[in-house]
């Protein structure tokens, strides 16, 4: 089979809910890829930030594979030898009483928006069925029903309807619309991203988090930050909220947090938010399951035992500084945070991003516009100075090339 046909099994047999990038891979090793003809890629896109660790870490893998061959899946109707292993490493690793563990990120959302709502109603006095929760334009949590309810992207919500109610929009890194939306009693949370990646990489300004954070404390609304894609390491720190001191009062992680080994979100509180939920109340069959307890300790373990969120904030630096010595017209702005950047192209002769990550692929760089204009780079964080100075050279060749 040659490439061609690969994809057209995939079109043909496959829901068309994606328009991926012409490549087909097949192997993937810390920093690289191999398509299926043996062609070698840098991967600048990391699963959009889960394979933080590197392709198929070796420690990873093998905590992987010596749970899956002993208990892989009783369900949460019993206890197991390994979730409270998990449980205890994974709340004092992030500072929180206790972790709710769900698989995908977007189940990680779910579960944070039921518990402020429970909160509400339970613990601030909200009536029952009134809990208001502001989120910001831009936003992307997840494709579910509610959370595309939240969504200002028409992409992600035209044509899903009718939508759940509850939520106020406010624009994103504007703290006086956020102070006008708390005044409402009603109001239970702030959900927000501490740098918007599908947005297109929008780091807010300096001070925005902590000044939000201390907006809802002072109107007794909890801050929920989704760290699905700026977590564990990505922005130079383990959270992006450590550049601001914020401690969410609920944090939810996913991606990364397996090391693009095995679906695995969580949802960390203290008891005062997390006990709002009794047994029977909220659940998953996969949610803590033993392999997804064994992958998780191994993926952050890797995480602190290789440093990778200082690597990400040290070469983070260096390639925002060489990207901003790229002479070509169609870099409008570069922009981001450790290892979570994007360049804003200038549209020229009719090109976009679509072209130039067409051309990057072609020169062994992997890498996918978000919206019509913007390329996100997020290499996995284990990337050297040398790889990535290797990897800056062909994203300016392939830019020279359409000067
Ligand atoms: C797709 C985007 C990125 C996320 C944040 C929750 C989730 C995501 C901040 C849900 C997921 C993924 C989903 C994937 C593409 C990718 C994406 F372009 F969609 F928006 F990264 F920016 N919170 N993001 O970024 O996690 O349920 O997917 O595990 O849906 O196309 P999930």
């Amino acid at each position: 089979m040659n490439i061609q046909d690969y994809i057209a099994r995939e079109d043909k047999y496959g829901a068309h809910n994606y328009h991926p990038l012409p490549v087909v891979l097949d192997r993937g090793e810390g920093v690289y890829v191999w398509d299926v003809e043996g062609k070698k890629y840098f991967d600048f896109l990391s699963a959009y930030s889960a394979v933080n660790q590197g392709h198929c870490h070796p420690k990873i893998i093998s905590a992987m594979r010596s749970q899956a061959e002993k208990l892989t899946l009783v369900s949460r109707a019993f206890y197991t030898s390994v979730l409270g292993e998990y449980e205890e490493f994974i709340t004092k690793f992030f500072g929180y009483d206790k972790v709710l563990p769900m698989n995908s990120g977007a189940e990680g959302d779910e579960t944070a928006l039921k518990l402020c709502r429970k909160w509400a109603y339970e613990k601030k006095g909200v009536p029952e069925n009134e809990a208001k929760i502001i989120v910001c334009e831009g936003n992307f949590h997840g494709r579910t029903i509610t959370i595309i309810s939240m969504s200002t992207d028409p992409d992600s919500y035209k044509g899903f309807g009718p939508f759940t109610p509850g939520f106020v929009t406010i624009p994103y890194n504007d703290l006086d619309a956020l102070e006008k939306e708390l005044q409402d009693p009603n109001v239970a949370g702030f959900l927000v991203e501490p740098i918007q990646g599908e947005a297109g990489v929008y780091v807010p300004s300096e001070g925005y988090l902590e000044k939000a954070f201390n907006l809802c404390k002072k109107n007794n609304v909890l801050f929920i930050a989704d760290e699905v894609q700026t977590g564990i390491g990505r922005t130079g720190k383990l959270l992006a909220c450590d550049h601001e001191n914020v401690r969410p009062d609920i944090l939810i992680l996913g991606k990364a947090l397996s090391g693009g080994a095995y679906p695995v979100s969580a949802v960390l509180a203290d008891d005062d938010i997390m006990l709002c939920i009794k047994p029977g109340e909220h659940g998953s069959t996969y949610g803590g399951n033993p392999v997804a307890a064994k992958v998780a300790i191994a993926a952050l373990e890797v995480i602190r035992d290789e440093k990778l969120a200082e690597n990400a904030e040290n070469l983070g630096e260096y390639f925002r500084e060489e990207l901003g010595k790229i002479n070509s017209e169609m870099i409008e702005t570069v922009r981001g945070k450790g290892l979570l950047n994007a360049i804003v192209i200038r549209p020229k002769g009719g090109k976009t991003a679509w072209d130039i990550c067409v051309a990057m692929k072609e020169n062994g760089l992997l890498a996918k516009p978000t919206h019509e204009h913007i390329i996100r780079f997020a290499p996995p964080l284990v990337i050297n100075k040398e790889q990535l100075a290797e990897s800056i050279e062909i994203i300016s060749k392939t830019l020279a090339q359409f000067d």
